[in-house]
């Protein structure tokens, strides 16, 4: 039970944290070897796990696998209810706090809890933000959501902040997988400053740089998806 707390010591401690995300669906099982591989010898500090469409079975067997050869924290990152794996170290327990559809609001974690109840994986309560980055991503076509306008800084930072007061023990500032626009720099900048708990950012982060821009915005953690998904050598000259 310290995946958290071993965020929070990093932030107070300055050092930025790397997610790697793996979507089970396209993982190439016959490559999964060199994946662990390439993974390993990454800067990352954490591997998220999910996707929009999961089978459960390809995710248990997924994390089993990892888990055999990888130390570093596995953490779930469940597009719904579905995705739940008892393998992993702990999961993000997200609320959709950028939509107004209640079951991506509170509907899929009332399913969940009395699952995670019965499991000892750590349950770290994260405040999802989708912002807007140019073209539909899959979180806004399958939560049927709108994300939040991706100039009106305020309302994200109040709904940053709202997550925060409702007990949230983290803020994911998404774009959404593979998006065109990454979050805005400003947007990150002001979000880190008005809420205390750890900020991470994802979503269209395809180089070396836009990692940097993020953490000196103030994101403590990053994470990488399609980057990696699409060149498992993308760490190799970080
Ligand atoms: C998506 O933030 C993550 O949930 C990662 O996005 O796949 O664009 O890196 P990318």
């Amino acid at each position: 039970q310290n995946i958290y707390q071993e965020i929070c010591k990093a932030k107070k401690e300055k050092q930025k944290l790397l997610a790697i995300l793996l979507d089970p669906d396209k993982v190439v099982w016959s490559n999964l070897d060199n994946l662990i591989l390439k993974i390993n010898q990454s800067p990352a500090t954490h591997v998220f796990i999910g996707g929009s469409l999961v089978e459960n079975s390809i995710l248990d067997d997924l994390i089993v696998k990892i888990k055999q050869s990888c130390a570093l924290p596995l953490v779930l990152f469940p597009g719904d209810v579905s995705q739940i794996s008892t393998h992993a170290d702990g999961i993000l327990f997200l609320s959709l706090l950028s939509g107004r559809n209640p079951d991506y609001l509170i509907g899929h974690q009332v399913k969940a809890a009395p699952i995670l109840k019965r499991t000892q994986m750590e349950i770290i309560s994260t405040g999802y933000i989708l912002i807007e980055s140019g073209a539909a991503t899959a979180v806004e076509r399958v939560s049927q959501t709108k994300p939040l306008d991706r100039d009106n800084f305020d309302f994200a930072v109040a709904t940053a902040l709202a997550g925060e007061m409702l007990g949230n023990k983290l803020i994911y500032l998404e774009a959404g997988s593979g998006a065109q626009k990454v979050v805005p720099l400003e947007m990150i900048a002001l979000v880190a400053q008005n809420v205390d708990i750890p900020l991470i950012v994802g979503g269209g982060i395809t180089d070396r740089l836009g990692i940097q821009k993020a953490y000196q915005s103030g994101a403590d953690m990053v994470v990488i998806g399609t980057a990696f998904e699409n060149n498992m050598d993308f760490f190799n000259e970080y």
